[in-house]
Parts: C-alpha cells; structure tokens; sequence
C-alpha cells in the first residue's frame, strides 16, 4: 500500500492507522503550497485532488474514512471496531461525526480567521460553531477513556484530527478538561507518535524509521517515543 501524503493533513489518520495495525506500507509525502493547497501531483493521482489518497494494486482510493474502513476490512478484520453492539454503535456514531459535523467547523474558524476580509461577525459566528461543538464532545467523552468506550478504536483515529487542531490552534477553553486528557492518552500512543504539528511534520519521517525498527526488534517504547518528539 501507498499513501499520498500532505503535511499537516488528514492523511496522518492514515498513517497512524497503519502502524497501529502494523502493516506494511510506503509514504509519498508533500508538503502543501504557499496557499495552503494540496500541490498537483494528488490531482493527478485522483481527480478530487486532495488528501489522502490510498493506491493498493489498482485501486486508488479518496475520503480518509472510506481508506480506513477499506484497510481494516480487507487487511485486518475485527481488529479497532467493537464488537458489542451498543459500544458499536457509539463507534459508528463517532467515526461519522469526525467527517461528517466535527472537521468542518473547525476548519471553517481557522479559515475565517486567516481571510483579512471576514467580519468579526462572521469570526463570532464560526467562533460559535466550535464552541458549541466541542462543549458537545466534553459531555460525551464520558465515561471514555475513547470515543467507543473502553476500546480504543478507529473512531479516535477519526476524531483526534479535528481535535488536535482545535487543540493547536487554541479553541479548547479549560471547561474542556476531558478532551484534553483525552488528547493526552492519544499523543503517548507509540503509533501515533510523531504525527502531531508540535512535533513537527518532518519528525514523522524520523518516526517511520522508529517504526521499521519497532518491526525488526519487536518494540518501541513509549519512553523512546517520548525522545522522538523532543
Ligand atoms: N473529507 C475528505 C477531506 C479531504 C481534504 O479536504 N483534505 C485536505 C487535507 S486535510 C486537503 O487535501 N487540502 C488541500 C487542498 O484542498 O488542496 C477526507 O476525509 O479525506
């Protein structure tokens, strides 16, 4: 498997997914161009143009949650989704909030804040948004430790990007305790190790050969993965 890569993107839900699952995998990585946007190679590759993209054989595949149902189905069935059906259902719920009502808004307040065109109406407008959306996340993430429940799953592989940047862009308040525990839990995971923007992107490429390492002696510790962020 090959995953186009775009710095900072949605494509480290990929990237963190694959090596919680320990599988093989190459890494085409880009950095963004000076608007911001996926540079031309992503279009060439698929039409949307955007990140990820997943190219397995002659499947080339687009939508960061489409990728991570397409790994974990083919390639390691049962593994990061809950079989007991309600902690499923919270699993479902919360793998399609991610997309579907969580990344938007979020994105929406960085890009209004960055246009010098938008009104400061429109700022508190968008402000309000994520305010309201992540005082939702703080009363459900209870009583975790993860969005399913006790299980770690591919929901928090979904939800954690949208977080991790209301969390480095600055939008969680200090009523927002559990996510930030939460985030906490994520950041010391060993497979998501070096893929948040405080560690810098480029840490990820330094964080890969720990991984490959990890596979030949059998270990990475989270002490290690603590000096990789340094
Ligand atoms: N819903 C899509 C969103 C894809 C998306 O917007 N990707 C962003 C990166 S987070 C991107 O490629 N941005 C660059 C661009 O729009 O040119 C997914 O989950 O994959």
């Amino acid at each position: 498997m090959q995953v186009y890569h775009l710095e900072n993107s949605r494509s480290q839900r990929i990237l963190w997914l694959l090596e919680e699952l320990d599988l093989n995998y190459s890494v085409e990585r880009f950095n963004r161009e000076l608007s911001g946007r996926a540079p031309p190679e992503f279009r060439k590759v698929h039409a949307r143009g955007k990140a990820p993209i997943l190219i397995d054989g002659d499947l080339i595949l687009a939508e960061s949650g489409a990728i991570v149902g397409y790994i974990i189905d083919r390639y390691a069935p049962g593994r990061l989704v809950p079989k007991d059906w309600k902690a499923n259902s919270r699993y479902r719920f919360w793998f399609n909030f991610a997309e579907g009502s969580a990344t938007f808004p979020i994105g929406l307040l960085y890009f209004v804040k960055q246009k010098s065109g938008s009104s400061a109406e429109v700022v508190d407008a968008a402000k309000q948004q994520v305010d309201a959306l992540l005082d939702f996340i703080e009363d459900e993430l209870q009583p975790g430790p993860w969005f399913a429940g006790e299980e770690f799953s591919a929901a928090d592989i979904m939800m954690s990007y949208g977080l991790q940047a209301a969390h480095t862009r600055g939008y969680l308040r200090e009523r927002h305790a559990r996510i930030k525990s939460y985030l906490e839990r994520v950041y010391v995971r060993p497979a998501s190790c070096g893929l948040w923007p405080e560690a810098g992107d480029m840490h990820w490429v330094r964080s890969c050969r720990f991984s490959s390492w990890r596979r030949h002696l059998g270990g990475l510790s989270t002490a290690l993965c603590g000096e990789n962020l340094k």
